[in-house]
């Protein structure tokens, strides 16, 4: 398992790598992170994030960056004190799978939440000031 992970991160990243150097101005998903990311959170390795807790700027259009580190497909919902999902569910499906939207996040506590059976311990709190 952990071979694979390694071995699928260096696929990715020189296939990164090879898109960087070509320069073509295609307009397929985000290969890498974007720099303007408001908030950047890591699924896995495992059946968690990469954090417990994060933070993040309000603002009306956060963007936020997922991006999967484990083998298996996890989502990210932003979930609000009242339980209710911000925006867009992100979904990564595999090692290296990476989405990206952007959230209208008012200051407050969320529970950042991956809602794939099974997943119940992913959960993280995420303050936005
Ligand atoms: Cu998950």
């Amino acid at each position: 398992m952990q071979t694979r992970y390694i071995l699928a991160s260096s696929i990715a990243g020189l296939a990164a790598f090879a898109l960087a150097g070509c320069g073509s101005g295609s307009d397929s998903p985000a290969a890498t992170i974007p720099a303007d990311a408001g908030l950047v959170v890591y699924a896995g390795p495992g059946i968690k994030f990469d954090q417990t807790e994060y933070t993040a700027t309000a603002g009306s259009n956060v963007k936020v960056a997922y991006e999967n580190r484990d083998a298996q497909r996890h989502t990210l919902d932003i979930v609000s004190a009242d339980k209710t999902v911000i925006g867009k569910e992100l979904a990564v499906g595999k090692s290296g799978d990476l989405e990206v939207s952007t959230y209208n996040l008012p200051a407050g506590t969320y529970t950042l939440e991956c809602l794939v059976p099974g997943h119940d311990a992913m959960r993280a709190t995420l303050v936005v000031k």
